[in-house]
């Protein structure tokens, strides 16, 4: 059953194990671990698929706390009658946190339950933890190991931090660092100089964990394990300097000769059906599951492919219909019995690009302003005549007269997702936790997707005869875009704090930003509506300098925190500067 995942008989099959063996802990140590032992052999040799895994750790787990209140009653016997327990032996302590002003959890939660399962304990913190707090417990706890969790960008600062104060302070415990936003290259450039008593790891994703776990705690592969990763990091800190000082980038001023031209004499600019805010509250479930992109749900669960052709995979194909099939039924009831609440905001402002700016006016007579949306733009040297791209080219500039607009929005699946998932947590369900997560994502995701339309067919109302079936909207062939800060087409994730000002977010839609500009609660997406048709997504990769410079003076930010909050996209070494300077 175990091995199996199958929960409906644990009470009974745990409690016939006890009665046969000597010891409730012989029962943990006995069939139930040998059962783990199996899952995770067939994990790791890639016969097992994460949600399996996940469900046979929800059985372990579930036996486990059946034989707690037995341990606890021979505990009391044996310290009245002076016999010394014999605790639970585990493979190491492994604290776990996703960092300061980080609110997601998913992956983090998946490596707690992955690592669970191969006998490692784990001390989870949560979201949202300052460095303070997890070497406060490592060391009040005596971890053996730490890991770090991070979604956006500003969260890589803080694990330099991390790094740096684990060094300060003398830890020399491996740090792993874990997250859709970390990589290697960052790891090994960034972090890991910075903590040089202990050894920092990438782990890709959790089925790499346990690896790279027990190499680091085991006495004899630690050595030499340590060695390949600090070789490796050497190189590919590297090839790092070495590519970048290869790539040409062009000076600002070069770049912004070469910007995307539109003919805006040809073009009138569509006007929204109203300016200000609008509010939406309680959105239809029932609607928003329509507009559900099911691709991301399977890479959640580590599960690669697209769907619906992942459910008829060879290798996967089972795993991945029995998930869905499990989906299903948790959609149901969260439809249903009216699980989540989602709310959104949407506001339309009179607007024109000045320069590299989107400045917004209070009303039709353009003469006061409101706020500006500052964009970055592309310096990479371009060839076959393509554009140096920002997000201001694709708003009518104010010298041609024209008068344009943009939009904003943001949604959210709701705050309810965190008491469901937490009363999940405390039922020993973390498969049903990491689900009803993963869905009240997908609730967002598709909430972003819904509202757009209804943007581009009502609200704003330029495609009023657009005619597309909510899944083909997944590749995004209608007409304008909703970038969103913090993705490629706007690293900076500062402009969500001028875009929650406008909607204000945490009135109408029960959204707040928290210091790194993470989105509470986590299953929310935000960011602006363009319109024009030659509008598109696009990444603005490294920048250099003068564009840093200029962008400061127009944001009126010092230097020195815009270089923090772009870091990631820098072509260069602040420090270096600091340097020359002095
Ligand atoms: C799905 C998704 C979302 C979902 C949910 C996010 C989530 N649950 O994590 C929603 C729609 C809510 C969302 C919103 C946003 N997103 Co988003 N999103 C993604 C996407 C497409 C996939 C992330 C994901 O869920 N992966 C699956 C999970 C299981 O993987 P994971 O968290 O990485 O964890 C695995 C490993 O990293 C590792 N791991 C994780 N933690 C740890 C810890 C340790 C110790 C170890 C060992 C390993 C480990 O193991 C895990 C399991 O294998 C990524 C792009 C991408 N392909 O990564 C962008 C991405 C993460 N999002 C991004 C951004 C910017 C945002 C928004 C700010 C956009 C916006 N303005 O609205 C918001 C922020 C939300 C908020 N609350 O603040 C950026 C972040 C980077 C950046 N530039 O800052 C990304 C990378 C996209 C991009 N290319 O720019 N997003």
């Amino acid at each position: 059953a175990l091995v199996n995942g199958i929960t409906e008989f644990i009470d009974a099959d745990t409690e016939e194990a006890r009665l046969a063996a000597e010891r409730p802990l012989h029962v943990i140590e006995g069939p139930l671990m040998a059962g783990m032992n199996v899952v995770g052999d067939l994990f790791g040799a890639g016969k097992m698929f994460l949600p399996q895994v996940v469900k046979s750790a929800r059985v372990m787990k579930q036996a486990v706390a059946g034989l707690l209140p037995h341990m606890e009653a021979e505990k009391l016997a044996n310290a009245a009658n002076g016999i010394d327990n014999g605790e639970r032996q585990t493979a190491g302590k492994i604290l776990m946190a996703t960092v300061k002003g980080d609110v997601h959890d998913i992956g983090k939660n998946i490596v707690g339950v992955v690592l669970a399962c191969n006998n490692y304990e784990i001390i989870d913190l949560g979201v949202m933890v300052p460095a303070a707090k997890i070497l406060q417990t490592a060391r009040d706890q005596n971890v053996d190991i730490i890991g770090l969790s991070g979604l956006i960008t500003p969260s890589l600062d803080e694990m330099v931090h991390m790094a740096a104060e684990m060094e300060r302070e003398g830890f020399d415990i491996p740090l792993l660092i874990g997250g859709a936003t970390t990589s290697r290259v960052h790891t090994a450039v960034k972090i890991h100089p910075r903590y040089t008593k202990g050894q920092t790891v990438y782990v890709t994703d959790a089925s790499r964990a346990v690896g790279v776990v027990s190499s680091l705690l085991s006495n004899e592969t630690k050595g030499g394990y340590v060695d390949t990763v600090r070789t490796e990091y050497k190189k590919v800190a590297d090839a790092h300097a070495r590519s970048e000082a290869d790539k040409q980038r062009l000076p600002l001023a070069k770049a912004r000769a070469n910007a995307h031209r539109i003919d805006w004499s040809a073009y009138e600019p569509p006007k929204p059906s109203f300016t200000g805010v609008k509010v939406f509250e309680n959105w239809d479930l029932t609607e928003l599951a329509r507009y559900i992109d099911w691709t991301p749900f399977f890479q959640t669960w580590e599960l690669k492919g697209r769907y619906p052709k992942i459910l008829e995979d060879e290798a996967q194909g089972a795993a991945a219909r029995q998930l869905f099939e499990d989906a299903q039924a948790m959609l149901k009831q969260i439809i249903a019995e009216k699980w989540f609440a989602p709310r959104g905001v949407v506001g339309f402002w009179p607007a024109n690009a000045v320069g590299d700016d989107i400045r917004l006016f209070t009303d039709e007579k353009r003469s006061q302003e409101l706020a500006t949306f500052f964009t970055l733009r592309q310096q990479l040297t371009k060839r076959d005549g393509k554009a140096n791209v920002a997000l201001a080219d694709f708003v009518a500039p104010a010298e041609c007269g024209k008068p344009d607009y943009i939009g904003g929005f943001i949604v959210t699946a709701g705050i309810e997702e965190v008491a469901i998932a937490e009363r999940f947590e405390r039922a020993n369900d973390d498969y049903s936790s990491i689900m009803v997560k993963a869905l009240a994502d997908r609730f967002a995701e598709a909430f972003a997707e819904r509202m757009h339309e209804k943007v581009r067919k009502e609200f704003w109302g330029y495609a009023s005869d657009e005619a597309l079936a909510p899944d083909e909207l997944i590749g995004e062939p209608y007409r304008g875009i909703r970038p969103a800060p913090g993705y490629p087409a706007q690293p900076d994730h500062t402009e969500k704090a001028t875009l929650f000002r406008l909607l204000d977010g945490e009135r109408n839609a029960g959204v707040s930003l928290t210091e790194s500009y993470a989105m509470w609660p986590g299953s929310s997406v935000s960011g602006i509506y363009l319109a024009h048709p030659e509008s598109y997504y696009f990444g603005v990769a490294k920048v250099e300098r003068d564009q840093v410079e200029d962008y400061a003076r127009r944001k009126a930010m010092p230097l020195a925190e815009v270089e923090r909050w772009l870091g990631p996209i820098l072509n260069y070494v602040p420090a270096h500067y600091a340097e020359a300077a002095e």
